[in-house]
């Protein structure tokens, strides 16, 4: 009896998962969490960079994701380690701007890298969001180009079927995060 009372409550409020929403700064983080949660038009506002740290809780089918989003910030990482230190973390997000300099795709994946060998994330499922925030020449938008540019195939240390590159402008495809969200939930539940 008691057992079947935990099933349903479980149903009703399943345990949630965490997920660590890191990257470079500016590079998308709070759009990809809050963009599609707002009012049409929202795309014409300045958002501001993070601080802190925003938390929301997105249910995706009998899944409840609890999502940090952290702030990209060098100075600021001491808020990412003191989240890192403390929650037990099933998956990192991390956005990364598509651009044409060399030094930012070498920033990302050495951040991609770092956090990746932290002790408390190495459990974790990766996703990698390339976020196509300007108009830019299709080779950069290609998912080899980026795997490597980002050194996704040298992260020994994840399951190939536990990471995943995403590429859409997450200002404008809702329906691209979306599809995040569903790739973790679907992982995590393995
Ligand atoms: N056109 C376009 N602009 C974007 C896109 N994603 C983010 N931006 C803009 O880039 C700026 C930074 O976006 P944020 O979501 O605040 O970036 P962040 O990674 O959270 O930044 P920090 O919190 O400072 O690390 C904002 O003004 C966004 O409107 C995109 O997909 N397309
Ligand atoms: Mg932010």
């Amino acid at each position: 009896m008691g057992n079947r009372i935990q099933r349903f409550c479980a149903q009703l409020i399943p345990p949630r998962k965490y997920i660590l929403l890191a990257g470079v700064e500016g590079s998308g983080k709070t759009t990809v969490l809050f963009g599609p949660r707002l009012k049409p038009g929202w795309e014409q506002h300045h958002i501001e960079p993070t601080l802190g740290y925003n938390y929301e809780e997105l249910r995706i089918d009998n899944n409840l994701l609890a999502v940090f989003d952290t702030p990209g910030k060098e100075s600021l990482y001491p808020i990412v380690k003191s989240l890192t230190d403390n929650i037990y973390f099933g998956a990192i997000v991390f956005v990364f701007s598509i651009s044409k300099e060399p030094m930012k795709y070498i920033e990302a994946k050495r951040k991609i890298r770092f956090l990746a060998s932290e002790p408390s994330l190495k459990q974790c499922a990766l996703a990698v969001i390339a976020n196509i925030s300007i108009d830019i020449e299709a080779q950069f938008k290609q998912v080899p180009f980026l795997t490597r540019a980002l050194g996704l195939d040298e992260l020994k240390s994840i399951d190939a079927q536990k990471k995943k590159l995403f590429v859409f402008d997450a200002k404008y495809s809702p329906k691209e995060t979306e599809k995040v969200w569903r790739w973790i939930a679907d992982t995590l539940d393995e």
